[in-house]
């Protein structure tokens, strides 16, 4: 049986982080959160992280596939929040930043990672943003350099 599965640690990894200014409060934890998990788990060089800022998560998928396509990153972690209002607006912005993410992660083999936080209210993005329920920058920085790692290994 051959399994195949990815360490974090990527000390060679060069990573794109791109967050919305939208909600910043929130997504500047997120953003700490997600640079910690590079640098101090990963073994990331700071010098090896870019950190993009977009308006807002709807903005997030055309920046991310730029990005993607300028072949110069290993991985892309998107970080925003947006949060559920009194109209469906929250639905085509979580939705179509969620979509789109995906797309081009599938459609460039990059792995480009979900650290949006969908929230119905702002207390539950703060509890996912460094406080009772962790912190999912910091969750999505992982999951980038794991990818990172299972696809070089499929690769090989
Ligand atoms: N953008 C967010 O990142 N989060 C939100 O909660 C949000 N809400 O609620 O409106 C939001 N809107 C802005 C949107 O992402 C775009 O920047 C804007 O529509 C311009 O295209």
């Amino acid at each position: 049986m051959n399994v195949i599965t990815g360490i974090i640690a990527a000390p060679n990894a060069r990573v794109v982080i791109a967050v919305a200014r939208f909600n910043h409060l929130i997504n500047d934890n997120l953003l700490d959160g997600a640079v910690d998990s590079l640098t101090r788990i990963g073994q990331v060089k700071e010098k090896n992280i870019t950190v993009v800022w977009v308006p807002g998560a709807y903005e997030l998928p055309l920046a991310v596939s730029a990005l993607a396509d300028s072949k110069k990153y290993d991985a892309v972690v998107a970080l925003g929040t947006v949060i559920r209002g009194d109209t469906s607006h929250f639905d085509f912005v979580a939705g179509e930043c969620s979509a789109g993410l995906a797309a081009i992660a599938v459609r460039t083999t990059l792995p480009v990672v979900f650290g949006v936080l969908t929230t119905d209210s702002l207390e539950q993005a703060i509890e996912r943003a460094g406080t009772k329920v962790g912190n999912k920058g910091a969750e999505a920085a992982l999951s980038a350099l794991e990818m990172i790692n299972v696809l070089q290994a499929i690769k090989i």
